[in-house]
């Protein structure tokens, strides 16, 4: 069933201002991070590549910006992938975020939105005991006050209705895990949920400008330009998951 992939994680390293992008695969993280850049040619990971092949967090350092872009594996939901190869790459992004939260000023939560309902109907409606990974990492992100823009992506999939159901149906699963919805152009917030499609543009514009007003604030005395990367040899994923794991409640413990 599942197979071994190569995952390739070099961590930023020293202090600099961080966007970070994250989601399962193939939900369109890689095709958001390019329309976010000065270029797109600073964009030097895959795009619409099948899902779980080789896996690495990529590090664009745009030279106009004043932060560095981190597109990071997508997580869960790779079928090519062992369930110890995908709690491997989730603990590897989260380890990631341990040591880098202080300098990411805004995550974007990458989600799919044709396939939200598949992910939150099977624990709404079929008890499932896990909780949706979504939903866990931005818990994750409000307990570590990293502020975080959900981005319902591929909304040109869906019509009118369908869009509609799907927000709310989120919107309800967000409030039973008692999570806020705040607007992000307002201060103390953290929290915010956007509709948006790379096929017909809608909704990166107001991305845009939510990450340019949140870049304003960044204080960048505070932060190291010249700031370095680590590289890591890659890892074998699959020797490295521990074997045997059971489903627990939690994926992110
Ligand atoms: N219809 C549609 N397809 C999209 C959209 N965004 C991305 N895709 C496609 O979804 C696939 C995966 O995109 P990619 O950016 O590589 O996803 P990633 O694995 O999350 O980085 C590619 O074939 C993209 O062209 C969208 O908004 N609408
Ligand atoms: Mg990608």
């Amino acid at each position: 069933m599942g197979r071994t992939i190569k995952t390739n994680f070099s961590y930023p390293r020293g202090n600099f201002p961080r966007l970070c992008l994250i989601g399962n695969s193939n939900v369109g993280k890689s095709s958001i991070t390019k329309l976010l850049l000065s270029h797109p040619k600073w964009y030097k990971g895959k795009v619409g590549k099948t899902a779980g092949s080789t896996v690495r967090l990529t590090i664009i350092n745009d030279p106009k910006l004043n932060y560095h872009v981190i597109d990071l594996p997508g997580f869960g939901r790779m079928t090519k992938l062992s369930r110890t190869s995908e709690e491997f790459i989730q603990n590897q992004i989260l380890k990631y975020l341990r040591l880098d939260k202080k300098n990411i000023f805004l995550i974007l939560l990458v989600i799919a939105m044709d396939r939200l309902k598949d992910e939150l109907g099977k624990w709404y409606f079929k008890n499932e005991e896990t909780i949706p990974l979504s939903i866990e990492f931005i818990q994750y992100f409000i307990q570590n006050e990293i502020p975080c823009l959900v981005i319902l992506n591929k909304s040109d999939k869906l019509n009118k209705y369908q869009r509609d159901d799907i927000k709310k149906t989120f919107l309800r699963v967000l409030s039973d895990f008692d999570i806020e919805i705040d607007d992000l152009k307002s201060k103390q917030s953290i929290l915010d949920v956007i509709d948006c499609s790379i096929r017909t543009k809608q909704g990166i514009k107001e991305i845009k400008q939510i990450i340019k007003e949140s870049a304003s604030h960044l204080q960048l005395e505070n932060f190291d330009p010249r700031s370095e990367l680590l590289n890591l040899p890659p890892i074998d994923a699959k020797n490295k998951g521990k074997k045997g794991d059971k489903r627990t409640k939690s994926h992110l413990t």
